[in-house]
């Protein structure tokens, strides 16, 4: 998949075995190569996976200006779900720069590697935790905010910063996108008990160990819409500044929730191109 290659990169490409001493994101794109089997079994099995050195640093240092333009232009800070968290709406159709990542050719590629069928975008938004915000965002899955039938939806959390864990990087229970049960409740459930909806449909949950991945800037973790997943209160004094791509089935329709501002569109009705793009390889 020689795609994935980089052709913007500002130094030489390092060979394999430098891979672990180079911490410029992006000089790891080498290892992405050989790495993104690693990635698909990964997110098959476990519903999650690490991806290192997505962007390189260049692109960081671009789509991170990009980003704080985009949340000082027009945000809003959850006051739903007391994430803490500040994002943006629909960014990644009003900034070009943050069009271009979300329609990033070796993104696209990996993310249908992974997928192992055509996707569509269906969202970027820019999420911002200033310093010092003291809220976690609780366990939660996507699939039950998804307004999507779909056979595979997925985010990819792009770190636009380190995010150690104090910073506030995300937290997967394994294989938990694989548990049993209703394939998904309604979202009533989640606003009745944000942070424990999930334990009490799935009590079996609260027995899985769970994986924190720190990130650092360029890289970046997929979860299934299915995985139970959380993420830290920012508790440095930098801010935390990530991109949120969603990826879903090309054959993905639309599915209205209540309590939820409707799209025009037919519930069933198969999503636009024009709106919701196919992935560029
Ligand atoms: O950024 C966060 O704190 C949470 C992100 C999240 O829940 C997601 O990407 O699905």
């Amino acid at each position: 998949m020689h795609r994935l290659i980089d052709q913007e990169r500002t130094e030489p490409m390092s060979t394999p075995t430098d891979r672990t001493r180079s911490r410029e994101p992006g000089s790891r794109v080498a290892e992405f190569d050989a790495d993104s089997r690693r990635i698909a079994t990964e997110f098959r099995e476990q519903g999650f996976a690490h991806v290192p050195g997505l962007l390189t640093g260049p692109e960081v240092a671009r789509f991170r200006a990009a980003a704080l333009a985009a949340i000082k232009q027009r945000s809003r800070k959850d006051k739903d779900f007391g994430t803490g968290i500040v994002a943006t709406t629909d960014a990644w159709e009003h900034h070009p720069a943050l069009r271009e990542l979300a329609l990033h050719p070796r993104i696209g590629a990996l993310a249908e590697h992974v997928a192992g069928m055509p996707l569509r975008v269906w969202g970027g938004e820019v999420l911002v935790k200033h310093p010092h915000e003291t809220a976690a965002t609780g366990l939660h899955d996507d699939l039950t905010f998804a307004l999507l039938d779909s056979r595979l939806t997925f985010n990819t959390w792009i770190a636009l910063d380190d995010v150690p864990t104090e910073r506030g990087c995300l937290t997967f229970l394994p294989r938990s996108h694989a548990r049993g049960g209703p394939e998904r409740v309604d979202l009533a459930e989640q606003y009745r008990d944000p942070d424990g909806y999930l334990i009490r449909h799935w009590p079996e949950l609260q027995w899985t160990p769970r994986v924190t991945v720190p990130l650092r800037a360029g890289d970046a973790t997929l979860h299934h819409s299915r995985t139970a997943h959380a993420a830290g209160a920012n508790t440095t004094d930098t801010t935390r500044v990530s991109f949120l791509l969603t990826f879903t089935d090309a054959d993905a329709t639309y599915r209205p929730l209540p309590g939820h501002d409707p799209l025009d569109l037919e519930a069933g009705q198969a999503l636009p191109d024009r709106r919701y793009p196919r992935v560029i390889r």
